[in-house]
């Protein structure tokens, strides 16, 4: 099997230090917890950026702040904004992170419309899902597609009928938001993309590890991180992301998957070839 690639999702936009005072806001926290990831063995750092009071912001000049920092003791790890930031954004607004110096190699395409928690809606009409591909596409950035349903795959696909799209493609399986987040939707999912994409999932809040040795012996890859749980085990929350990411490591150590490089993670996802 391939080795495998660990996207740490150090941030995300909607946990708070009340939820585990270890969620990074300010710069220096931010690079602390990608550091802690990509020392346990993270190769993509899914990246989210916040105010120093936690308010989550797609401010170009705040991800290039934080990315700049995060390459100076990561050199080679594939950083990638997210491009969903956070619930009532504007897509301008949104698309900011994708302004920084030099252009990511990578950055989130969400792709589809989903209901967040509580009366929370992540709007992404197919109009937003058009545009943020064709601009990726212009810009020379692989988009990981984040479906967090099956429909939303199939909107992807549309997209890509649309010519918007560089082959082979590349999902994240976001179970546990929309969709449960059983082996068996795992299975769904990973026989609904066309032959020859590339793949990895996360597993939401207590699916977070489940989901993760699912995909390790499926032959996908794996995101863990504060933005999906908070914890290490039942009860006890997680330090760092590194401590997330050291358990996946165990994991597929156990399973005998070894772990990508950042310049094995580029070829497995056919990035600047
Ligand atoms: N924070 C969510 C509303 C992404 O990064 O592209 C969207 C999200 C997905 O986290
Ligand atoms: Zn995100």
């Amino acid at each position: 099997m391939e080795k495998l690639i660990i996207t740490a999702c150090i941030c995300g936009a909607e946990v708070t230090k009340e939820h585990n005072p270890a969620v990074p806001y300010t710069i220096e926290e931010i690079v602390r917890e990608a550091k802690s990831a990509y020392d346990a063995g993270a190769s993509i750092i899914h990246l989210h950026v916040r105010w120093d009071d936690g308010t989550p912001t797609q401010d170009t000049a705040r991800f290039q702040e934080a990315i700049d920092a995060i390459r100076a003791v990561c050199p080679d790890v594939i950083i990638q904004p997210s491009t969903g930031g956070a619930v009532g954004m504007t897509d301008l607004e949104r698309l900011a992170s994708t302004d920084v110096v030099p252009t990511p190699e990578m950055a989130t395409l969400d792709c589809g419309t989903l209901n967040f928690g509580g009366d929370d809606i992540f709007v992404n009409t197919d109009n937003t899902i058009m545009n943020f591909a064709k601009i990726m596409k212009e810009k020379g950035i692989k988009p990981e597609l984040e479906v967090f349903d099956k429909g939303m795959v199939d909107i992807a696909l549309k997209v890509d009928r649309k010519g918007l799209l560089v082959h082979p493609l590349h999902f994240d399986f976001v179970l546990g938001v929309q969709m449960t987040a059983t082996l068996r939707d795992l299975a769904f999912m990973v026989g609904s993309i066309p032959p020859g994409s590339t793949w990895t999932a996360c597993g939401i809040g207590r699916y977070n590890y489940e989901i993760a040795a699912g995909a390790i012996i499926m032959g996908g890859h794996v995101r863990v991180g504060f933005e999906d749980s908070l914890y290490l085990e039942k009860g006890v929350l997680a330090k760092s992301n590194g401590e997330m990411v050291e358990k996946v490591v165990r994991l597929a150590k156990f399973f005998g998957r070894e772990i990508a490089t950042p310049d094995e993670a580029r070829k497995i996802l056919s990035i600047g070839q």
